[in-house]
């Protein structure tokens, strides 16, 4: 992308990043750092953070911390002006039928996927409407608009995203602060190995069809948070070219 392109520059703009010590995170934040931005990476596995702060240098910092905790997201964003915040941290655990799922596994998910979200979105929105301005992008997924066997709290956690999204939306009408919601089909990441358990049946998802990258989600974050600030690109669906919905995937050409 060149700068003409780029109507809102990143350089200047300071941005936090949950979940990036793996996948789309991870690739957001590389990608935010590579156009200009500060980033403030946010994960649990603080060796990952630290590795990547390495590699970004000087325009980046991090914080080890679980997003289902409030206290932990709050401290995070205490006296600070971040204006471009990525809530992306989530996953998946398990694809049991609803009557025989793992009430601890449906917890992760929820407390992770939505109170996550809502801890990472209460925290954030004192800065972005004091500034007036800035971005706030939810990671959702095709889950959040079609369910699938097996999805279920999964599914019903990514329903809630995007309620989140529309609720965001509403609340904060005349604040100046942008929404976002990127909604990615398959994309090859650690996600299939949480939720599974397992490396080769993790890798049997993406088996004989072209998932998305990290890299592809990034590039279309990294769209909407540099479009004119008259602009908000609201909500972003992006497939693989191979997959026509959650239950349908083009692999080996059939
Ligand atoms: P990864 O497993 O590669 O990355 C997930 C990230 O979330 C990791 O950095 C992980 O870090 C972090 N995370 C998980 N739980 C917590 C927690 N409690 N507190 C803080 N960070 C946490 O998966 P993806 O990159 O694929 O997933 C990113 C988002 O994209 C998720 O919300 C997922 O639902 C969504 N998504 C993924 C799709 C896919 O096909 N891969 C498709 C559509 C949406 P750590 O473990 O270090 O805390
Ligand atoms: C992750 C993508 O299709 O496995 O959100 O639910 S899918």
């Amino acid at each position: 992308m060149n700068a003409q392109q780029d109507q809102l520059p990143l350089s200047g703009r300071r941005a936090v990043v949950t979940g990036a010590s793996s996948g789309i995170g991870r690739a957001t934040a590389r990608a935010l750092a590579a156009a200009g931005a500060n980033v403030h990476l946010v994960a649990r596995r603080k060796e990952r953070l630290l590795e990547l702060v390495e590699e970004l240098g000087a325009c980046a910092s991090c914080s080890a911390a679980d997003v289902r905790d409030a206290e932990a997201v709050s401290e995070i964003f205490d006296g600070q002006s971040y204006d471009l915040v990525v809530a992306n941290a989530g996953l998946g655990k398990g694809v049991a039928p609803l009557h025989e799922g793992d009430t601890d596994d449906w917890a992760d998910m929820i407390d992770t996927n939505v109170k996550g979200v809502l801890h990472t979105a209460r925290a954030a929105l004192p800065a972005l409407r004091a500034a007036g301005h800035g971005d706030l992008v939810l990671l959702g997924s095709v889950a959040g608009r079609q369910v699938y066997p097996g999805g279920n709290v999964y599914n019903a956690s990514k329903h809630a995203v995007r309620a989140i999204y529309e609720a965001l939306r509403l609340d904060e009408f005349g604040s100046g602060i942008r929404f976002t919601t990127v909604d990615p089909g398959l994309v090859e990441t650690e996600f299939s190995l949480v939720r599974l358990g397992d490396q080769d049946a993790a890798d049997r998802v993406y088996d004989g069809m072209t998932p998305l990258t990290p890299e592809d989600v990034a590039d279309a974050i990294r769209y909407a948070v540099t479009r004119p600030p008259h602009v908000n690109i609201g909500e972003i669906v992006l497939w693989p070219t191979e997959q026509a919905s959650t239950r349908d995937v083009h692999r080996n050409g059939h």
